[in-house]
C-alpha cells in the first residue's frame, strides 16, 4: 500500500546484425539505468528489423542473441518486461488502426525512410515506409511516458506524439503522449569509426565502420587502429575533429571520463597511443558481457522462459490499450 506508481517507459532494438556500441551507447545502457525508476518494457524488434531484407536463420539467430545481450547488459526480466516484438500481436493491430490516421506525405519525409530507401533502392516496401507507424504503436500501446533513443529516433518519436494526440482529439483520450529520453551529449550519436559524418549503424556494408558486442579484442584493437581520424595529432574535441571527438565520446562512455580528463591523459600523446587506449578500453568493457551473453545462450530453456513470461505480460498490459482503441474506433465487441 502507498508505493507510488511508476512511469512507463518502452524501447527496442532491431536484431537486424550484431548490436553496435553505438546501439549500446545511446541505448541499452540506459536502459539499464532506468529500469530502478521505470516500469520497462523492452523488446527485440523483429517486426522492424524485416523492413530490410533479412536471411531468416540469421534474424532468428540474432534475435535469440540480443535477448540474451539484453540479459547480460543488466537488465534484469525480474524487474522489466524483456520480451519479442512478434510475440505480442497487438502491435501489428494497433499499427492498422494507427494507419488510418497517418499520412503517406509525413512517413515519406522521414530521413530514415530516406536513406534505406536510397540504400536499399531494390527493395523500397511498404514496411519501411510504415517503421514509424509500427514504433508508434510499440510505445503507444503500453502508455509509456518515455521512451530511452538515441538521437537518431528523434524524428520517429515526434511523429508518435503526434499521431497520440491526433487519435486523442478524433477519439478522446487514449493514449499517454510520450517524450524522448536522449543521452545528453556526444554518446547520442556514434558515428562510423571509417566515415565519421555517417551515423555508426549494424547493417553498414564496411564492418570496420562499427564495432560490435560480440567482437573479441583483437578486431576490436585492430578497427579501433584503423578509424578514421584527422589531420594533426592532438586528442581534443571539437566540431573540425570529428574522428577524433567520436573516440573521445567512445572512450568517455566505456572508463566514465569526461571529454576534458581524457585530453588531459592524452596531452601529447598523439593519435596512435589513443586509438590503442579506446580499443584496449572497450575490448576490457566488453569481455564480462560477452561471457555472460554466452553462458545465457547455452541456456536456452532458460531464455525461452524469460520471453514467455515477457510475451505474456506485454500481451496483457497491450490488450488493455487495444480494447480501449477498438471501442473508441467503433469496433463491435461481441460482448
Ligand atoms: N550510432 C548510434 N549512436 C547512438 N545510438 C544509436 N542507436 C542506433 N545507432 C546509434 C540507437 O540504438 C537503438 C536501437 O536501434 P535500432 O536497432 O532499433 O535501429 P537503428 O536506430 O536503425 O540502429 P542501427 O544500428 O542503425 O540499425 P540498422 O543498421 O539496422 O538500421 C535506438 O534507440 C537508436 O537510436
Amino acid at each position: 500500500m502507498g508505493e507510488e506508481e511508476k512511469k512507463i517507459l518502452f524501447s527496442a532494438v532491431q536484431p537486424s546484425g550484431a548490436v553496435t556500441i553505438g546501439n549500446y551507447i545511446g541505448a541499452i545502457r540506459n536502459f539499464v539505468k532506468l529500469q530502478e525508476e521505470y516500469d520497462c518494457f523492452y523488446a527485440v524488434a523483429d517486426l522492424h528489423a524485416i523492413t530490410v531484407r533479412q536471411e531468416p536463420a540469421v534474424l532468428r539467430k540474432n534475435t535469440l542473441a540480443l535477448a540474451a545481450l539484453f540479459l547480460a547488459c543488466g537488465i534484469d526480466p525480474e524487474k522489466c518486461v524483456v520480451f519479442i516484438q512478434s510475440h505480442v500481436p497487438a502491435h501489428c493491430e494497433l499499427t492498422w488502426v494507427l494507419n488510418t490516421v497517418t499520412y503517406p506525405g509525413e512517413l515519406s519525409r522521414m530521413t530514415q525512410f530516406k536513406d534505406k530507401s536510397a540504400k536499399h533502392a531494390e527493395n523500397v516496401n511498404m514496411g519501411l515506409m510504415d517503421y514509424p507507424v509500427l514504433m508508434a504503436s510499440d510505445i503507444l500501446l503500453y502508455q509509456a511516458a518515455l521512451v530511452p533513443v538515441g538521437a537518431d529516433q528523434k524524428q520517429h518519436l515526434e511523429i508518435t506524439r503526434d499521431l497520440a494526440v491526433r487519435f486523442n482529439n478524433r477519439y478522446g483520450q487514449t493514449f499517454t503522449v510520450p517524450e524522448p529520453y536522449i543521452p545528453k551529449g556526444s554518446g547520442a550519436k556514434i558515428m562510423s569509426l571509417a566515415d565519421p559524418s555517417k551515423k555508426m549503424s549494424k547493417s553498414d556494408d564496411n564492418p570496420n565502420a562499427f564495432v560490435t558486442m560480440s567482437d573479441d579484442k583483437d578486431t576490436i584493437i585492430r578497427k579501433f587502429k584503423r578509424a578514421i581520424t584527422d589531420s594533426g595529432n592532438e586528442v581534443r574535441f571539437s566540431e573540425d575533429k570529428p574522428g577524433v571527438s567520436n573516440l573521445i565520446a567512445i572512450y568517455g562512455a566505456f572508463t566514465g571520463k569526461t571529454v576534458s580528463e581524457t585530453e588531459k591523459e592524452f596531452e601529447g600523446r598523439g593519435y596512435g597511443d589513443f586509438k590503442l587506449a579506446v580499443g584496449e578500453a572497450v575490448a576490457d568493457a566488453l569481455a564480462p558481457v560477452q561471457a555472460e551473453q554466452a553462458r545465457l545462450l547455452k541456456d536456452k530453456e532458460y531464455l525461452n522462459s524469460v520471453l514467455k513470461r515477457g510475451a505474456e505480460s506485454a500481451f496483457r498490459a497491450a490488450r488493455r490499450t487495444l480494447s480501449k482503441v477498438y471501442r473508441k474506433v467503433g469496433f463491435y465487441s461481441g460482448e
